[in-house]
């Protein structure tokens, strides 16, 4: 496995929309392994395609609690095939987007499908945290990031931010 370097934003790739993969191929699975390695990594709950620079349809999420083994999820083309009425509220963040956070709502249950590491269809439903986690990470196979639900003012805020601290991270 190998760990891959993460884009921040502002980064062009970041704004493009990835392609489904025609099947889950050692390419596509050795992919999916250094994604999770990489998330595990960033302390991250979750990872897209994008973000490591590759325009592919996969994502790979794990929000398992502190103190409860892992339990990574590799997820190639989801599609939400189903989404509830009831909406939930989280407090987000973002690998692309370091150190900042806000409240983004979102549907509170989802229904996914998608390809496992082993090419084979599956469904999941979700609720709660890894709702949340799998909504945020098909986002950024659109090329939207958290930001985007944000108002103006304060996406440009979290942007500024960003780059102020990509700024000092340069020169320190
Ligand atoms: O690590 C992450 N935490 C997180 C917290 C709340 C909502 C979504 C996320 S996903 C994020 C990792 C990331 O940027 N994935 O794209
Ligand atoms: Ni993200």
């Amino acid at each position: 496995m190998a760990r891959l370097p993460i884009l921040v934003a502002p980064h062009p790739v970041l704004k493009r929309k990835a392609q489904p993969v025609a099947a889950v191929d050692a390419r596509v699975a050795t992919l999916m392994d250094d994604m999770v390695e990489t998330m595990y990594d960033a302390a991250g709950i979750g990872l897209a395609a994008p973000q490591v620079g590759v325009l592919d349809r996969v994502i790979v999420v794990d929000v398992h609690e502190k103190g409860d083994p892992p339990n990574p999820i590799r997820l190639a083309n989801p599609e939400i095939v189903w989404s509830s009425e009831e909406k939930s509220v989280c407090e987000e963040g973002c690998l692309s987007v370091p150190e900042q956070y806000a409240e983004v709502t979102r549907p509170q249950r989802i229904r996914v499908r998608y390809l496992d590491e082993k090419n084979q269809p599956q469904e999941l439903e979700a609720d709660g945290m890894l709702a949340t986690c799998i909504q945020h990470e098909i986002d950024h196979l659109d090329g939207v990031l958290f930001v985007d639900y944000l108002s103006m003012l304060k996406r440009n805020m979290i942007l500024r931010k960003v780059q102020k601290l990509k700024g000092q991270k340069a020169t320190a």
